[in-house]
């Protein structure tokens, strides 16, 4: 089983398309893991996949991408959908990270950092993997530091992600410095 591709193409469904799956998703981007299972079993590639590998899958990852809950499946953090999915509120830790491209930073310096194709802009609860995020856009990312804990207090909000991730609306410039 190929847990890497599996979990890119639950990601997928989950984060950009339901619609293609034919999947009902709640406010909190939940979709019935029977409807996922019975989606994937019209490909050759997953017909046989059970909900067994769906578990063994995410206790796999080395990144926590989806939650299995109540016979239902979700994706934490990444949605492009139209449908904002609701997120918990959450007083953020005092800094929280950004890694991004060098190319990004004097648009990120005028405009603060925006969610771009995502719902959220999503942030890091440390440099590790501030770093491996920002790897996916540029060979030496730079690292930002989001004064969280200041821009909350003056009524930026801030969502749980999972405990590396956290998401926010906007962040204005005002909050990041360069590390
Ligand atoms: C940049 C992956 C110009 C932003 C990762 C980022 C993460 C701006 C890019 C998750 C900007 C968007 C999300 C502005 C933000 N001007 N550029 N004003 N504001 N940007 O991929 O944060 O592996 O949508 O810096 O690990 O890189 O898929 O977001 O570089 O957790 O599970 O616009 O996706 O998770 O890029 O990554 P993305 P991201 P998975």
């Amino acid at each position: 089983m190929n847990f890497s591709e599996l979990s890119k193409e639950i990601s997928y469904a989950l984060r950009h398309a339901p619609w293609e799956y034919e999947l009902e998703m709640d406010e909190n981007g939940y979709v019935p893991l029977e409807q996922l299972l019975f989606s994937l079993h019209l490909t050759s590639k997953w017909e046989n996949i059970t909900e067994k590998d769906l578990l063994e899958m995410i206790e796999k990852s080395e990144k926590k991408r989806h939650e299995i809950y109540d016979g239902k499946i979700r994706a934490f953090y990444g949605h492009s959908i139209p449908m904002k999915i609701g997120k918990e509120e959450k007083m953020p830790p005092h800094i929280l990270y950004h890694g991004t491209a060098r190319r990004f930073i004097d648009s990120i310096v005028t405009n603060g950092l925006l969610p771009q194709s995502r719902q959220y802009v999503h942030l890091s609860q440390d440099i590790e993997t501030a770093e491996s995020v920002g790897k996916r856009h540029d060979i030496k990312p730079c690292i930002l530091i989001i004064n969280s804990l200041k821009a909350w207090k003056d009524g930026i909000k801030f969502y749980y992600g999972n405990e590396k991730v956290w998401l926010a609306d906007i962040v204005p410039s005002k909050y990041i410095s360069e590390r």
